[in-house]
C-alpha cells in the first residue's frame, strides 16, 4: 500500500516538475506569470511627497514579491500645483526624471505606458485608501476595512452597468471591483488586501495613507538609493557643477559606483564642492510655515555666515522665488558669487519644472556645505541624497531660521546599509 502511494506521488512530482519545465519554456519571450500593482498620490501633494510614497510603495511590493510575482506601476508625474510653467495635463513618465534600471535593482517596475500596452486601462481591484472616519481613538492598532467613500473619488459607476470608471493620469481607468479602504498602519498592512486569489492588477488610490514599513531603516533607504536621478539630468547638473561652481566628482570625492547596491561610500569621505548651497523656499511656505521663514535679509546673513565659516566665495541658490526676490537676494550678498540654475528654452521643454527642480537638488547635494528650509520635503530629499554621498552630518541637516527664538535643527536621519 505505502509503495503504490509513493509511486503515486512519484509520478505527482514528475508530472508537476514536467509542467514547471512546459511553462519555463512559454515564459520565454511571452508574458510571465506577473500581477502589477498600481498607485496614486493625493493630487494636492507635490513632487517631493510623492517621491517619499514610492518609497513605502516599493516596500510592499518587495513584501509582496516574497508571496508572488509583482510588478510596480510607475504613476507618471503632472498636474502639480507647483509646476506652474508646466503645461496641465502634460505628464512625464519616470524616465524623465530617474533611471529606471536602478529603481529595477529594487524592485520590478514598469511604466504606466507599457501596462497600458499590455493590458489596457482595466484592472481586477482598485480601492481608495482613507483613514477611519472615527479616527483612532488612541487604540493603535493595524487594520482595514470597507467603509463608505469620506471624500470625492476619482471612479464613478454608470447605471445599469457594473463597470466604475475612473480618470486617472488622464488615462481611463476601469474596474468591476472598487471600494473605499479605511487603512491604519503600515505598507505591508495590506498584503492581504492586494494579494487575493484570482486578482492580477490592482490600483491602490491614495497611497500616501499608509506609513512607511520602517522608517530610516534598511528597506527605506535601499529603496531610496535605487532612486537614482536619469543620466541627462545629473549630467546637466555636473555642467553647471564644472563649470560655475569648480565642482567635479574626482576633487569632490563623491564618485559612485555605476550599481547602487555596491555604491556604499565611507561616512565622511564626501568633500563637496568649493561652494555653500542652499534651499531657499518661497512661495506658499511663507504664509503656510510663518516665522519660521526667514525674510530674504536673515536669509542672507545665514548665508554669509556660512560663507565665512566655510572660507568660501560661491554660494549656489536653488528656489522657487520670484526673478525680483532672487535679485534682491544677490544684491545683499553681492560680495559674493551667487550662481542659480536657469535652464535653456531647450531643456525646459523637454523635461519641465520637474527636471529643473532635479537639477536644483543635485546641484545642492554636491556642495560643501548645505542648508535648507524648514520642513521642506524638497529639503529632505537633499539631506537624503547626501547621505547618500556620505556627508559629515553637520554639513546636511541644516536650516534656515525665521523671526523665532527657538530655531529646531532638522533630525539627523543618517543612512543605513
Ligand atoms: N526648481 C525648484 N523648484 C522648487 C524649489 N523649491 C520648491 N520648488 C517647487 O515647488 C515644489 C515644492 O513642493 P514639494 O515638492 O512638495 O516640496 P515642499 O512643499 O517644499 O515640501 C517642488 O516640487 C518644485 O516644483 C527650488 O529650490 N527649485
Ligand atoms: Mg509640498
Amino acid at each position: 500500500m505505502t509503495s503504490v502511494k509513493t509511486i503515486a506521488i512519484l509520478f505527482l512530482l514528475q508530472g508537476l516538475s514536467a509542467l514547471g519545465n512546459v511553462d519555463e519554456t512559454c515564459e520565454i519571450g511571452a508574458s510571465k506569470d506577473e500581477k502589477y500593482l498600481l498607485y496614486t498620490v493625493n493630487p494636492g501633494e507635490g513632487f517631493n511627497l510623492r517621491r517619499d510614497v514610492y518609497l513605502r510603495v516599493a516596500n510592499l511590493v518587495r513584501k509582496l514579491n516574497e508571496i508572488d510575482n509583482w510588478v510596480l506601476v510607475l504613476p507618471p508625474w503632472g498636474n502639480f500645483y507647483h509646476w506652474k510653467n508646466t503645461q496641465r495635463g502634460k505628464y512625464f513618465p519616470w524616465s524623465s526624471f530617474f533611471d529606471l534600471s536602478s529603481l529595477n535593482r529594487w524592485i520590478p517596475v514598469m511604466e504606466l505606458s507599457d501596462f497600458l500596452k499590455v493590458k489596457g486601462g482595466t484592472v481586477d481591484a482598485a480601492y481608495i485608501l482613507q483613514h477611519y472616519a472615527e479616527g483612532w481613538n488612541g487604540n493603535w492598532e493595524e487594520k482595514y476595512d470597507e467603509r463608505p467613500c469620506i471624500e470625492p473619488v476619482p471612479f464613478t459607476q454608470e447605471d445599469g452597468n457594473n463597470q466604475w470608471v475612473g480618470r486617472i493620469w488622464g488615462t481611463q481607468i476601469s474596474t468591476e471591483n472598487f471600494s473605499c479602504m479605511s487603512v491604519q498602519g503600515h505598507a505591508s498592512t495590506i498584503v492581504p488586501l492586494v494579494n487575493k486569489p484570482g486578482v492580477r492588477s490592482v490600483l491602490v488610490g491614495r497611497a500616501e495613507t499608509v506609513l512607511h514599513d520602517e522608517f530610516g531603516g534598511k528597506w527605506f533607504w535601499s529603496a531610496r538609493r535605487s532612486m537614482r536621478f536619469a543620466n541627462h539630468l545629473q549630467e546637466e547638473a555636473n555642467r553647471f557643477r564644472k563649470h560655475f561652481l569648480d565642482s567635479d566628482d574626482t576633487r569632490d570625492l563623491t564618485e559612485k559606483k555605476e550599481d547602487w547596491r555596491d555604491s556604499k561610500p565611507k561616512q565622511d569621505a564626501a568633500r563637496g564642492g568649493p561652494y555653500v548651497s542652499v534651499h531657499l523656499r518661497r512661495r506658499d511656505f511663507i504664509y503656510a510655515k510663518g516665522d519660521e521663514v526667514p525674510s530674504l535679509s536673515k536669509a542672507a546673513k545665514q548665508i554669509e555666515k556660512l560663507l565665512k565659516s566655510y572660507s568660501l566665495t560661491k554660494v549656489f541658490v536653488a528656489t522657487d522665488a520670484s526673478f525680483d526676490e532672487i535679485e534682491e537676494l544677490k544684491l545683499k550678498l553681492k560680495e559674493y558669487e551667487v550662481h542659480y540654475y536657469s535652464p535653456s528654452q531647450e531643456f525646459f521643454n523637454q523635461w519641465g519644472d520637474g527636471g529643473v527642480a532635479i537639477v536644483d537638488q543635485i546641484i545642492c547635494s554636491y556642495a560643501r556645505i548645505f542648508i535648507g528650509s524648514y520642513e521642506s520635503t524638497f529639503s529632505f530629499r537633499i539631506q537624503e541624497e547626501r547621505e547618500i554621498l556620505g556627508f559629515p552630518v553637520e554639513t546636511t541637516f541644516n536650516r534656515l531660521c525665521g523671526k523665532k527664538k527657538k530655531c529646531e535643527q532638522p533630525a539627523k536621519w543618517k543612512i543605513v546599509y
